[in-house]
């Protein structure tokens, strides 16, 4: 049968129009990012070359931990994480797992111990709360009369002050990508007085606030602003106090948790935003549309599972080690590191173990 091409031209043609149109309106319209900003990605020269350290993790509670965020080890050595499914589980000294707590909420992020012996976490539907042998207690959910969602760190002043981040005001865990892809800072630092049960803003405009640590003598905080491959320092004493400035930028990846070392120094995880070869999504509007209209294309970008990255940062900004596996073969989305007696302790969003890395020789 003989083909009519110049119909068929005819037909497909506008159909292709019509179809490309629809697209172009869905994007545009539905998009569930509002007019992004274009993202600037860390420069080639901060990549170092792959070690594959992380390879040589030993896997800690394998099967019995769901997606642990964070990890804490409290001074008597027992380590605590907060798991994707609500529990606080902990590994006691001699080598024993108990499901000690668990809290009503979709998911828990960060997590610190108080001096009074507590946990204080970050639940991402509630705000901050304090767990401890008698029960769960929640401190603080709402800020200038807004409902707190998405904190994500906190950490404990010696007195008694919390200070914690919220990593997106817009938009929830669950779509913590579309943050990244719209590239507005929605991210804040909060703090928590507990003598006066008030909740402040000290840093509004992050992009996506995410670890939060005290330096060694609390004369200033650090908080990692992950879509923005850096962190910023916060002067709590002296002549700076109230003053920000940059900690350390252009990192190889977006940083995540971060925790104390204890030479002075801090532990900082990194996640691999973005898939190898799709970067240039970041510095076009409409792949960013495209990209967040459709989960499976949010998906196919976001990196996270690709690879793991830890990196050491002296108190002057200088990065002193990287650990990484670079494929993701033994751990990947690496969310935060804790330094623990020549060892340190790793939790991932991915992963259903705590990683556990000898320094001794690393
Ligand atoms: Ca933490
Ligand atoms: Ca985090």
């Amino acid at each position: 049968m003989a083909i009519n091409f110049s119909r068929a031209f005819k037909f497909v043609v506008p159909a292709s129009l019509a179809a490309l149109l629809a697209i172009t309106l869905q994007v545009f319209f539905f998009s569930p990012i509002k007019d992004p900003n274009f993202l600037q990605l860390p420069s080639k020269s901060s990549l170092l070359p792959a070690n594959n350290l992380l390879q040589g993790v030993t896997k800690l509670g394998e099967g019995f931990l769901k997606r642990p965020e964070d990890v804490w080890v409290d001074k008597e050595g027992v380590l605590y994480t907060a798991t994707g499914d609500g529990w606080i589980k902990r590994l006691h000294k001699n080598g024993s797992w108990e499901e000690w707590k668990k809290i009503d909420s979709s998911s828990i992020l960060g997590i610190t111990s108080s001096k009074d012996g507590g946990l204080i976490v970050c639940d991402v539907e509630k705000g901050v709360l304090k767990v401890n042998e008698e029960g769960i207690t929640f401190l603080t959910s709402h800020v200038n009369g807004t409902n707190i969602r998405f904190a994500d760190d906190v950490i404990e002043a010696s007195d008694g002050s919390l200070y914690f981040s919220v990593a997106s005001t817009k938009f929830e865990l669950s779509n913590w990508y579309l943050d990244l892809l719209e590239a507005r800072p929605h991210g804040q630092l909060l703090k928590y007085n507990p003598l006066l049960d008030e909740t402040s803003i000290v840093l509004d405009g992050l992009g996506f606030a995410n670890g939060v640590a005290l330096s060694k003598d609390e004369d200033y905080l650090v908080v990692c602003e992950t879509w923005r491959f850096r962190c910023l320092k916060y002067w709590l004493k002296g002549e700076a106090s109230g003053k920000t400035e940059i900690f350390v930028q252009n990192l190889p990846g977006g940083p995540d948790n971060i925790n104390l070392a204890d030479d002075g120094s801090f532990w900082i995880a990194l996640l691999h935003l973005t898939a190898d070869g799709l970067e240039f999504v970041h510095t076009s509007k409409l792949a960013k549309h495209l990209a967040a209209t459709f989960l499976s294309l949010t998906k196919l970008i976001n990196g996270t599972t690709r690879k793991a990255t830890v990196v050491k940062v002296a108190a002057d900004g200088t990065i002193l080690k990287i650990f990484d596996d670079s494929q993701g073969k033994t751990i990947s989305s690496v969310t935060s590191a804790f330094e623990f007696e020549d060892h340190l302790y790793l939790g991932s969003l991915t992963s259903n173990f705590v990683g556990k890395l000898s320094l001794k020789d690393a």
